[in-house]
């Protein structure tokens, strides 16, 4: 067994158990809304954004206890956008995490609340989490606030994602778009365990490049995963971005093509540890397991 699938299920019980604890009950009134959280929270995601973040934070010498509520908030914050994204709205669908999405189990209104909530109980998850300094809790906030958000985060993202469907957009514009939607919460999630950690400036603009590097090879990856495997394995709907004319990576240069710039870019993502003098070889094994997905 490798040192990341040690610390894939311990990442899954520290962080269910802190998302267990930050969501209210489900029988809270009012109940439909709590359930419909639950539902989409606990239907089974990967938590490869709480794995980063307590990755990084354990290679700068944060404590677990330290990491596991902004580890949940991030993945509040990722749940949200999945509701959202998956809304008649956007991408109208039925299929996620391998169940039914949040409104076609509560109906539209009850999932755009739970993705509204799921974003204030993130960041009252880490102004609330008192062991951290409350300087650190702000920087927090602003970090997560900046990549969920406008101008360069993931709403942003989604609004340019939108806006390309069915446009030929140049490579430079595709990975702009990846960048925002995926990219700046997968690199947040690594920078705010880095600045638990109390990482260097230097260390943490290093964190910045390698997480901004995996970021791209994520959405890359999905993007092929999205071509070569069944609904079935992926528990979303696959094929969507060719039939809605997404702007993606295998869309531009062929699933060859991308499979060959995704093993370039997974060794930049490597090499961008190396100022870092600390133990990096977890940091370094996501960009190999996210690269693998898509094999
Ligand atoms: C609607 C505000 C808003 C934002 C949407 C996240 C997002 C932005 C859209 C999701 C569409 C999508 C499938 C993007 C591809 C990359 C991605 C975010 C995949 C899902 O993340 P995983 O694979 O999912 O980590 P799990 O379910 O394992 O958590």
């Amino acid at each position: 067994m490798t040192a990341l699938e040690k610390f894939f299920p311990q990442v899954r019980l520290d962080v269910d158990r802190s998302l267990n604890e930050l969501i209210p009950a489900a029988g809270t009134v009012p109940s439909r809304l709590h359930e419909a959280i639950r539902w989409s929270v606990f239907a089974g995601g990967k938590r490869i954004r709480p794995a980063i973040l307590i990755a990084a934070g354990t290679a700068f010498g944060a404590a677990i206890n330290d990491l596991s509520q902004s580890a949940a908030a991030v993945e509040m914050i990722h749940t949200y956008s999945l509701i959202h994204d998956d809304l008649p709205a956007m991408d109208d669908d039925d299929l996620r995490r391998g169940k039914a999405t949040c409104h076609r189990q509560f109906g539209e209104a009850t999932a755009i609340l739970a993705g509204d909530v799921l974003q204030t109980l993130a960041f009252k998850a880490i102004a609330d989490d008192d062991s951290l300094a409350a300087g650190t809790r702000i920087k927090l906030i602003s970090l997560f606030a900046a990549a969920a958000g406008t101008p360069g985060g993931m709403v942003a993202g989604q609004q340019l994602d939108l806006d390309a469907e069915g446009l030929k957009l140049s490579i430079e514009d595709i990975e702009q778009i990846h960048r925002q939607k995926t990219g700046a919460l997968i690199s947040a999630s690594a920078v705010a365990g880095a600045l638990i950690g109390e990482a260097s400036d230097a260390e943490l603009e290093a964190i910045g490049i390698y997480s901004s590097k995996l970021g791209l090879l994520f959405q890359i990856t999905d993007d092929l995963l999205d071509i070569t495997q069944a609904t079935e394995t992926l528990g979303k709907t696959a094929g969507k971005d060719l039939a809605v004319e997404k702007a993606t990576y295998p869309g531009h240069f062929g699933i060859e093509k991308t499979r060959e710039m995704a093993a370039v870019i997974c060794s930049e993502t490597r090499e961008a540890l190396s100022p870092i003098k600390r133990d990096t070889a977890l940091l370094a094994s996501f960009a190999d397991y996210v690269l693998s997905r898509s094999r």
